[in-house]
């Protein structure tokens, strides 16, 4: 099976295997295992952080940033597919009990105009507050979208003149930094706070990072002690995240190249399906199907994608497909997309 339903199903390389065997460890409670230390230091420099945080998951990231940047009862202002909204069970507002303002962003992007009408004006003692703008980079459910350096500048603009917190649930802002070709640190600089996983397409097995203030840092550690996600001799969770960032970065041009020949292929048997130039990172999205009915027949071809409702289908590419996976992939898509009519 060519397995294209997330890059969430990378096996850990042996490059990765060999570290966690080898990895020197100790009680992270204690602040003492040497490999997060490793770890939490490197992230924290590639984003040009004071600081930064291991924790289990992006959800977990995303949640504790939340708690941190929005009080209970205020507002968060974040475009309506992003998957805090969507995919987290609610843990916004059961936990961090922010209130979400929803904005239709195009692809995902957030209109920085939107945003600051979005605002809530100050004094009315009716209105919730607006406190914070989540982003998503890159933008899962509307195709591996990035916002550009331009385009986070003027959001910047918006929440600093607003006195409001900006924060990028970057689960894949390397596949974003390869495609855009803007280092990671000019992400940090723009926002208040910043996540990113490491068992996305850098194929580690576990583990996201919390990257921001010393000051945050140090109050979600915390936060992460009440959440339950304060950990033990993590380092070896932590030694496959160091052959991630080092060893599985600039490898995500493959997987983006893979995506686009997956989108040409879709787009040349049935071109309502996507539009290839949209196609920037490892994400893509098949429109206008019958989603449950095209996926099962690409399994009956050995191809595993995803229906994102009714009419959507996600392929996601990652370091465990490869060309070669990817031409066959293509050829099933053709085989099963071919005279297919739109669904709309
Ligand atoms: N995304 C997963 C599923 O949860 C849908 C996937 O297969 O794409 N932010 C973004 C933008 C994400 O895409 C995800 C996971 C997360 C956060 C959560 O990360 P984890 O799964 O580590 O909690």
């Amino acid at each position: 099976m060519i397995d294209l339903r997330s890059d969430t199903v990378t096996r850990p390389t042996d490059a990765m295997r060999k570290a966690m065997a080898e990895a020197e460890v100790g009680d992270d409670f204690y602040g003492e295992d040497p490999t997060v230390n490793r770890l939490q230091e490197a992230a924290a420099e590639r984003f040009g952080a004071e600081a930064a945080l291991l924790c289990p998951s992006g959800t977990m990231c995303n949640q504790l940033w939340l708690r941190l940047l929005a009080p209970p009862g205020s507002e968060v202002i974040i475009d309506a597919d992003a998957h805090i909204v969507g995919y987290e069970a609610g843990a916004g507002a059961l936990l961090a009990g922010v209130q979400f303002k929803t904005l239709a962003g195009e692809l995902g992007i957030l209109d920085p105009q939107a945003v600051a009408d979005a605002i809530r004006p100050d004094g009315l003692h009716l209105m919730p507050q607006t406190s914070l703008v989540c982003i998503e980079q890159t933008h899962n459910r509307r195709g591996g979208t990035v916002y550009s350096l331009e385009q986070l500048d003027a959001l910047r603009a918006v929440t600093a003149d607003a006195g409001i917190s900006l924060y990028m649930d970057g689960a894949r802002v390397f596949n974003a930094s390869i495609a855009s070709g803007a280092p990671p640190a000019e992400y940090g600089a723009r926002v208040d706070g910043l996540s990113f996983c490491l068992s996305k397409g850098l194929g580690a097995p576990v583990g996201s990072l919390m990257v921001g203030s010393a000051d945050a840092i140090d109050e979600a550690v915390r936060w992460r002690c009440r959440y339950g996600g304060a950990m033990r001799q993590a380092g070896v969770l932590a030694a496959a995240g160091l052959v991630a960032l080092e060893q599985m970065v600039e490898r995500l041009a493959d997987d983006h190249a893979n995506a686009r020949m997956l989108a040409d292929a879709a787009h040349e048997a049935a071109p309502f399906t996507v539009d290839p130039d949209r196609v920037r990172t490892n994400i893509v999205l098949l429109e206008h199907l019958d989603a449950a009915t095209v996926s099962a027949e690409l399994k009956a071809r050995g191809v595993l994608a995803n229906a994102m409702g009714r009419s959507t289908l996600r392929l996601v590419t990652h370091p465990d497909v490869d060309a070669q996976d990817c031409r066959r992939a293509s050829d099933a898509l053709r085989a099963v997309l071919e005279s297919r009519r739109r669904v709309d």
